[in-house]
């Protein structure tokens, strides 16, 4: 609430032209911190990226090998289930898409599952994976990513429940079979769209 309750842009559309603020939110110039256990504490020099399950071939990166990928900022809001919306943050880092063109993913590879450090998981459909904003994000503002926000990498999902990006994220397992996540698991929806307020199961 506060600053954009007078703001004329909240009922305009955004870039994917949806309503900006989606129905059942609030937005607010705060920013939660939402984590389910400990954060876990991750330098950008320990921090090493896989890929895994339906490829062709396993492969890590190391931070300096991710940041030498195409970087991408981006513009756009973030929604919490919890009914909370942030409008206009810049993110930076690497797009899923640009990333997945260094994997050769096998004909079967239709999932994507999302790992992180502390064990925290979220999947969502390669094809939904491939939408031209699904970030690796390491730079929130201009700042690198604050570590209870997920720093140094999370993802970030904007046509999504913030929920489908995970923070400390620490690699993919591609899979043939959609398989449920943390919160998937335990009654969030596995769709997760803010617009059809698909919240839980
Ligand atoms: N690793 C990890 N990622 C996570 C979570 C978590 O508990 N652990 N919580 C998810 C949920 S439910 C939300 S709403 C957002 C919150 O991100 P924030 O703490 O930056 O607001 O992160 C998502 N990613
Ligand atoms: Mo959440």
């Amino acid at each position: 609430m506060g600053q954009f309750e007078k703001d004329a842009d909240i009922g305009s559309t955004n870039y994917f032209g949806k309503r900006r603020l989606p129905p059942g939110q609030t937005a607010t110039a705060r920013f939660p911190v939402l984590t389910y256990g400990d954060v876990p504490k991750i330098t950008k020099e320990q921090w090493c990226f896989s890929v895994w399950g339906c490829v062709e071939e396993e492969k890590n990166w190391t931070w300096g090998e991710f940041m030498k990928l195409p970087q991408t900022t981006l513009r756009a809001d973030f929604h919490c289930v919890t009914h909370w919306s942030r409008f206009d943050d810049e993110w930076k880092g690497v797009l899923f898409r640009d990333l997945v063109k260094h994997v050769k993913l096998k004909p079967d590879a239709k999932y994507v599952m999302q790992h992180a450090y502390g064990g925290y998981t979220t999947n969502l459909p390669l094809q939904w994976m491939m939408d031209e904003d699904v970030l690796f994000a390491h730079t929130l503002n201009g700042e690198p990513l604050p570590m209870e926000h997920g720093g140094p990498m999370r993802v970030f999902t904007p046509r999504r429940y913030a929920w489908k990006g995970a923070k400390w994220v620490r690699g993919l397992e591609f899979t043939a079979t959609d398989r449920p996540g943390f919160w998937e698991q335990n009654g969030y929806s596995n769709t997760a769209d803010p617009w059809k307020e698909e919240r839980f199961w």
